[in-house]
């Protein structure tokens, strides 16, 4: 059964100025803020400005250019925060198995020291 994306969620309330956030990056298909319990250093989260819940509903529902816009301001806020030259890790969590806390698709950029190895 299809999951029903919940206009109320956080990050859509962030993306109609309802709470505020600290915003890193914004383009046409893409906002970029820092994450509020920070796991590393630097902890940024890319979201899509459309309506999805996860990287699956995503990935099945988006445009090529909402895809290539919100893969796109990854990079640039990479390479924005200083990350591009030591590395970084990107994660996207997506559903109950993965922990997702927030049914709006974002990506995590963590940055700003070694990461570590990382499995599962
Ligand atoms: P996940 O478990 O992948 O759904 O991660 C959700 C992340 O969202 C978590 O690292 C904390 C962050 N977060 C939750 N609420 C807020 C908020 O109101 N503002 C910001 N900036 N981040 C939030």
């Amino acid at each position: 059964m299809a999951k029903s994306y919940d206009a109320n969620n956080v990050f859509a309330r962030i993306l109609r100025g309802e709470i505020p956030c600290k915003k890193v990056h914004e383009t046409e298909h893409a906002l970029a803020f820092h994450d509020i319990e920070p796991q590393t250093p630097t902890h940024v989260l890319v979201i899509p400005k459309g309506a999805y819940i996860d990287m699956d509903d995503f990935t099945a529902r988006a445009s090529e250019a909402e895809i290539a816009g919100l893969f796109r301001a990854v990079g640039e806020v990479a390479r924005m925060v200083g990350a591009d030259g030591p590395g970084y890790r990107i994660l996207s969590n997506c559903g109950e198995a993965a922990h997702q806390e927030v049914p709006h698709l974002h990506i995590h950029l963590f940055a700003g020291r070694d990461l570590g190895r990382m499995i599962g």
